[in-house]
């Protein structure tokens, strides 16, 4: 079989699913949220990551299939925690540049499942790169318009290493700015990334946005944006990105 019917069959098969790695509430100590995270788990060939798979779909045009089932069964999960009582926990799904570019599909797609499967709008976050959303301004917020009235949330993804313009950004519906792990990853030990995230968080919060580290992976990280009211952290020092029921598992008996 070519991997492009591989791909076609996976589709059918339903064997695209989410994993979730949770967010932190660096206030609280609680998690309150997880940002879902595409596996291919092919009943022929086991796992195959991400950084395999992602390339090559998006290279046959299969990339917004495999978000949409990725987006529906991190919808399924979240729904279910949701009724468990687990608490008030979010969902982010990475959206693609043209899944938002044309968003009817993705609107119909958001609405059917939060309907179908009773979610609260409010838990759910779409994540969009920032080169993705300044590539085409004027559309990106207008769609974000779309799901702030239904009060879907949207953040931007791998904040700092695109170009925002400014006076587009705080017209943007947005709820959310995600660091990039890049700046995070030495900021105990460059003053310069330490200024760039504390510069961020400041920024965000001027607008009224929460925001999300990336990539934290140690304690004196963590530490480093607790003292610069970083709202929220994620990375391999609270979690990796966890198979549903490993996530269910943490969210039943605490961090
Ligand atoms: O999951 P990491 O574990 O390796 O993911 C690798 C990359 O794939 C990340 O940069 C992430 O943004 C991207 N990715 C993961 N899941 C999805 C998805 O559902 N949709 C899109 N568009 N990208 C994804
Ligand atoms: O691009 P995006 O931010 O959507 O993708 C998240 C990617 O980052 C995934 O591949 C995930 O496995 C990876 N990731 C998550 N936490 C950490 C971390 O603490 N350190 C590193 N190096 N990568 C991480
Ligand atoms: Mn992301
Ligand atoms: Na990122």
């Amino acid at each position: 079989l070519t991997m492009r019917h591989r791909m076609r069959l996976a589709l059918e098969r339903n064997e695209f699913v989410a994993h979730f790695q949770p967010q932190l509430d660096l206030r609280t100590g609680r998690i309150v949220g997880s940002e879902a995270l595409a596996r291919w788990e092919s009943t022929d060939d086991g796992q195959i990551p991400p950084g395999e798979f992602i390339p090559i779909a998006e290279e046959y045009g299969l990339i917004d299939d495999i978000c949409i089932q990725v987006l529906e069964d991190a919808c399924r999960w979240t729904a279910r925690w949701n009724r468990l009582g687990l608490g008030d926990i979010s969902v982010a799904v990475n959206i693609s540049g043209r899944q938002f570019h044309d968003a009817q599909q993705l609107v119909e797609i958001v609405d059917t499942a939060l309907t179908t499967l009773k979610l609260p709008p409010t838990l759910l976050e779409l994540e969009l790169t920032e080169s993705s959303a300044m590539n085409d301004p004027e559309n990106a917020s207008r769609v974000m318009r779309l799901f702030a009235e239904r009060g879907v949330g949207c953040s931007i993804d791998d904040f700092g290493t695109g170009y925002s313009s400014l006076s587009v950004l705080k017209r943007f519906s947005l709820r959310k700015l995600k660091i990039d792990r890049s700046f995070v990853r030495d900021v105990t030990q460059e003053a310069n990334d330490a200024a760039i995230c504390s510069a961020i968080i400041a920024m965000a919060h001027a607008l009224n946005l929460k925001v999300c580290a990336e990539g934290v992976e140690t304690l004196e990280q963590l530490d480093y944006l607790r003292s610069q009211s970083c709202d929220q952290v994620q990375g391999y020092l609270i979690a990796r990105p966890l198979p549903p029921q490993e996530m269910e598992d943490l969210l039943t008996r605490g961090i």
